[in-house]
């Protein structure tokens, strides 16, 4: 018995030992833990410079992490044990997260410059009434090809499978990414259900193996661009870096239809400072933020404020800022639901393996 009473009264100390060297070191730094924010975002995602005015403007302490699918995010987020405060999914995410009760509703109230948001991004299926996220980027998936290395136009997605382009091809590493091209390929929807289609996908994409070279992350631009490959699937904003450092290269939309996407912020259940959140998020709609981060990734600015910030060549590239014509013809992820999601997964990993 009196052992365990030591044993209790020794975990006590610790405990409390614990508690006063976190405080210690947080007041060390100039912060109370109260006054931190954890960011959680796509890598590449934001100018670093805004988030160290956002510390100096709010006096909150940023802490910042990065993840490179929705699905990993998702998992992070879902798993908890975390304290994330903002995060940025895309549509097909957030519905889910909704779905899952994973996401706090926003108070609109304490988002001003939401007025600037282009009203054609707001209020969108996944999220009517904005209840829940904001938009930050939005984009297209399409084709970066280098006119030196290939003469094919890729204005079909049949193109990528052509015998010329052995070992030339990079993936960007999305499981809905890659098996929507293949679906799409195949003139079907990339939202498609139906397992007999989903199987003539996987194989059609089996037949592309000897082509791809590589599946990769956000390094994708820097092996483009470094002409290390001559054709990527990628997504719109990473396109338009790439080609900002290696003018020779363009992008296209294959004309057999391809994804439409939105990324937005939001608050996770698992968010510590709501308050702050609420600042982050106000900032970034901030037409002069926005116009900022927009130049620095490459991605697209649903804010129409921030649009006249841009020069020209920027806001004016309809590779970049499609019109409304083609955006009509492209499709938005939906949620497919927690199985078909982990079936489309599944799909991915398999065809991920059967090129090893
Ligand atoms: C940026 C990733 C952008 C994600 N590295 C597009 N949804």
């Amino acid at each position: 018995m009196k052992q365990l009473v030591r044993l209790f009264a020794a975990v006590i100390v610790v405990a409390l030992g614990l508690m006063y060297l976190t405080a210690y070191l947080n007041s060390s730094q100039g912060y109370t833990s109260g006054n931190t924010l954890t960011i959680y975002n796509w890598g590449d995602y934001i100018d670093p410079e805004l988030l160290e005015q956002f510390e100096e403007e709010s006096g909150i302490k940023v802490i910042y992490q990065t993840f490179d699918s929705n699905e990993a995010m998702m998992t992070k987020i879902a798993q908890g044990g975390t304290t994330f405060d903002v995060s940025i999914p895309s549509e097909y995410a957030i519905a889910k997260m909704k779905e899952e009760g994973l996401l706090l509703p926003l108070d609109h109230a304490k988002l001003p410059n939401l007025q600037y948001i282009d009203p054609s991004f707001m209020d969108l299926s996944f999220d009517p009434g904005n209840e829940y996220s904001i938009p930050y980027f939005w984009g297209t998936v399409g084709v970066v090809f280098n006119p030196d290395l290939t003469d094919l136009q890729f204005e079909s997605w049949d193109d990528l499978w052509d015998k010329s382009l052995r070992n030339q091809i990079l993936l960007l590493d999305g499981a809905r990414e890659v098996i929507g091209m293949g679906l799409n390929s195949l003139h079907y929807s990339l939202n498609d259900t139906n397992e007999a289609h989903l199987q003539e996908a996987k194989a059609k994409l089996g037949k592309l193996t000897p082509n791809v070279k590589a599946i990769v992350g956000d390094e994708i631009k820097m092996l483009l661009a470094n002409e290390e490959a001559a054709v990527g699937l990628v997504w719109s904003g990473d396109a338009s870096e790439i080609m900002s450092e290696n003018e020779k290269l363009d992008y296209i939309v294959p004309s057999e239809g391809s994804n439409l996407w939105f990324d937005n912020m939001v608050i996770p259940k698992t968010a510590r400072n709501i308050e702050g959140a609420h600042a982050f998020i106000n900032f970034m709609l901030d037409p002069e933020h926005a116009a900022q981060n927009a130049e620095y990734v490459g991605y697209s600015t649903p804010n129409a404020k921030a649009l006249a910030h841009l020069p020209e060549e920027i806001s004016g590239d309809e590779r970049f800022y499609p019109s409304k014509e083609l955006t009509s013809k492209l499709e938005v992820y939906d949620n497919l639901g927690k199985k078909m999601l982990a079936h489309y997964n599944e799909l991915f990993l398999e065809f991920k393996m059967h090129r090893k």
